[in-house]
């Protein structure tokens, strides 16, 4: 985790006021997008929107791409941007919980070759009460803030 810079200072969860689409009165997972990773660089992170109807909770995270993923927070501690592995992700009823870059994310821990722009990944979150859900992650370049409008639905 490089490139970390001012810009980061915004942590934790951003709930998204734009959170209108329709209610299917599922547990939904989009705008799944990660990062390029770097030349040798074995972790990458990845970030999601997670909507529910009903209040939820993401307790684990895996991709055939890594070792292993982790839930992670990000905190300023004085000027230095510290990242912890957290346990779950509260997902409160009918607000979106978007992750990413600066605040909450899931790390991919142990990758077996770089992430590299244009391609993507499968993705499985586990929650507590809606089960599992796989979803195709898409690879945006070193430094990308968000999906690219393409990949949006
Ligand atoms: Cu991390």
């Amino acid at each position: 985790m490089r490139a970390l810079g001012i810009m980061l200072l915004v942590t934790g969860f951003v709930l998204s006021a734009s959170a209108v689409s329709a209610q299917t009165g599922q547990l939904e997972v989009d705008n799944a997008w990660a990062r390029a990773t770097p030349g040798k660089s074995a972790t990458g992170a990845a970030y999601v929107t997670i909507r529910s109807p009903t209040a939820d909770k993401l307790v684990a995270v895996s991709s055939p791409v890594a070792k292993k993923a982790e839930l992670h927070t990000m905190s300023m501690s004085g000027m230095v941007m510290k990242m912890r592995p957290i346990a779950g992700i509260d997902i409160p009823a009918g607000q979106a919980v978007t992750l990413q870059p600066g605040g909450t994310h899931i790390m991919l821990v142990g990758l077996a070759k770089p992430l590299q722009t244009g391609q993507a990944f499968p993705l499985t979150l586990t929650f507590e009460k809606a089960g599992s859900r796989t979803v195709n992650v898409a690879v945006e370049k070193i430094g990308a803030m968000g999906p690219t409008p393409a990949a949006q639905h």
